[in-house]
């Protein structure tokens, strides 16, 4: 009997391969293949291992055929795979939820805390050896201790950064569609009343339809003057030229972004502008925290390859 066909659709560590090859006939496609390239190698795979960047679409579940039984997220994020279409096959989706709040959190403080003390811009001036000298109130930024932190979106990378943010004495608020059960001290708010009241806010939702620019004009211009956005879930969830807007013309002092609509390519006009810290997606970016995806990722494949419930189910 030869061994069932797993693909993956862009790379996998060798901490998530290792445990597939022992198991199965494993094609790792690369990362940035053609789209034609990943349609036809994942002809006949019982699973694919994709990542958010990979569209799983009708096309793909096609092109892989009837074999497939599981669609494995290299990531907790799994807009880039169309669920009805799965569920329409009777497919497993699987993703990594949990093992990467952490070090997302983490960043999500990260930049906070550069965009409000200004790290990037005065990096600049140092590396460009346009540094005039110590004597001038310049370079006055936000802090965070003692700020009131606005979080939208209270899941598993929400309450990471709000418990993370315990020693900078900050008050949180946060909005979400129900009210959180949580150790922590955090109070939940309307999303405009949120805005109106946070210093810094920062955002934590999944990407679905309804959340597609939810930071827009509108609700950027209810934001406190000088109040800093942060975004490490998805670029799309804010809407880039009001964003640009609002960073030029105010409220925004500052924005820390990890995520852009469109990503790779990023707008010129956010580029140039010097308030904007900004990210290539890596959020999850650690060494041990992409082993723990990758490994989490196999052992949704396997658990449903071996007809048992997987670890982390989506669908
Ligand atoms: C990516 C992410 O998976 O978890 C998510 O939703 O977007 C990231 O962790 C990671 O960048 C690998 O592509």
């Amino acid at each position: 009997m030869t061994a069932p066909r797993v693909v993956v659709a862009g790379s996998l560590r060798e901490a998530g391969l290792a445990p597939l090859r022992e198991r199965y006939d494993v094609d790792v496609v690369g990362d940035g293949a053609p789209r034609e390239t990943v349609l036809e190698r994942v002809a006949g795979a019982r699973a694919i291992v994709a990542r958010p960047g990979i569209p799983v679409d009708e096309a793909l579940l096609d092109a892989a055929g009837s074999e497939l039984a599981v669609v494995s997220n290299f990531g907790v994020g799994y807009d880039n795979v169309d669920l009805d279409a799965a569920r329409r096959r009777g497919l497993r989706v699987t993703n990594t939820p949990g093992v990467l709040s952490a070090a997302t959190a983490e960043l999500a403080v990260t930049l906070m805390l550069a965009a409000g003390r200004r790290v990037a811009e005065g990096d600049a001036i140092v590396r460009a050896d346009r540094w005039p000298g110590l004597g001038r109130d310049e370079f006055l930024g936000r802090s965070l201790v003692g700020a009131t932190v606005g979080l939208i979106g209270f899941g598993r990378i929400g309450q990471t950064v709000a418990e993370l943010l315990r020693g900078f004495d900050a008050r949180i608020v946060y909005a979400d569609v129900a009210e959180v059960q949580t150790e922590l001290e955090a109070q939940r708010l309307e999303l405009d009343e949120l805005l109106a009241v946070a210093d810094f806010v920062s955002v934590h939702v999944a990407y679905t339809e309804e959340a597609r620019h939810l930071i827009g004009a509108r609700t950027l211009g209810l934001m406190k003057p000088g109040a800093i956005l942060v975004n490490t879930s998805r670029g799309a969830v804010v809407d880039t030229d009001a964003l640009i807007a609002a960073l030029r013309d105010g409220p925004l002092a500052a924005a820390g972004l990890d995520v852009f609509e469109g990503e790779p390519d990023v707008p010129a006009a956010l580029r140039e502008l010097p308030n904007t810290v900004l990210l290539p997606h890596i959020g999850s970016a650690t060494a041990a925290t992409r082993d723990a995806m990758a490994r989490l990722a196999a052992d949704n494949v396997i658990a449903v390859l071996e007809g048992r419930e997987p670890p982390t189910p989506v669908v």
